[in-house]
């Protein structure tokens, strides 16, 4: 009886739980995108931007909307540490892409580094959103222009959800929008990549 009750109840309980990488060139506005997920889902006041440094290893941040879990990791942008990236893969079911929309000089290595991501197997139908951060500054690329370069390899999306909307992590302008879209996504692509359960 007791195992029934209590089976019943960690039912009840349990939530779904996703994982979700927050990748990017370095500089792109990951961490700082981070902390301002969870100040705003969570109501957490995020670090200090003047107290984020480059991100050496990975940060992670929890936020919890309606029954859902969401696991983010942010994982350093550095290029030796790209190759740290794919070891998450598998295990992840979204990806938030983060590009620094005031560097139009490397937006060629981040269209390179976008493609690499996006053709790797084990990502394969995973829902991918797109941040054209910083728009706060008055030197930013506006999202079309940044959708131009990127449109050349966007047959390579396949069939996945994917979407790129303007941001500013710093402000938090767009933020919200923009993970409110990637949760409904995540739930969408529930059957291809099963939430743990928890
Ligand atoms: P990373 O984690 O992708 O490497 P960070 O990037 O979050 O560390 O941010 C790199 C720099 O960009 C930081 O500036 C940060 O404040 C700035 N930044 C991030 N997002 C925005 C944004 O939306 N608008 C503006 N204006 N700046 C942003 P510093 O000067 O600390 O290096
Ligand atoms: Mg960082």
């Amino acid at each position: 009886m007791y195992t029934l009750l209590s089976g019943f109840y960690n039912y009840l309980t349990q939530k779904e739980e996703y994982n979700v990488l927050i990748i990017g060139l370095d500089n792109a506005g990951k961490t700082t995108l981070l902390e301002r997920i969870k100040s705003i889902f969570m109501g957490v006041a995020g670090l200090s931007p003047d107290r984020i440094a480059p991100t050496v290893g990975l940060n992670i941040g929890r936020i919890e909307v309606n029954s859902s879990r969401i696991k983010f990791w942010d994982l350093g942008g550095q290029r030796d540490l790209q190759s740290i990236w794919q070891r998450y893969y598998s295990d992840c079911h979204a990806i938030v892409f983060v590009v620094d929309s005031t560097d139009g000089r490397r937006l060629e290595e981040c269209k390179d580094t976008f493609e690499t991501i996006i053709t790797n197997d084990l990502v394969e139908g995973v829902p991918i959103l797109m941040l054209a951060n910083k728009q706060d500054l008055p030197n930013a690329l506006r999202v079309e222009e940044i959708k131009e370069v990127f449109n050349k390899i966007a047959v390579k999306l396949g069939a996945r959800d994917s979407r790129v909307l303007p941001v500013s992590a710093l402000e938090g302008n767009g933020v919200r929008e923009a993970i409110d879209w990637m949760i409904k996504r995540l739930q969408r692509n529930k059957l291809n990549r099963p939430p743990l359960y928890r």
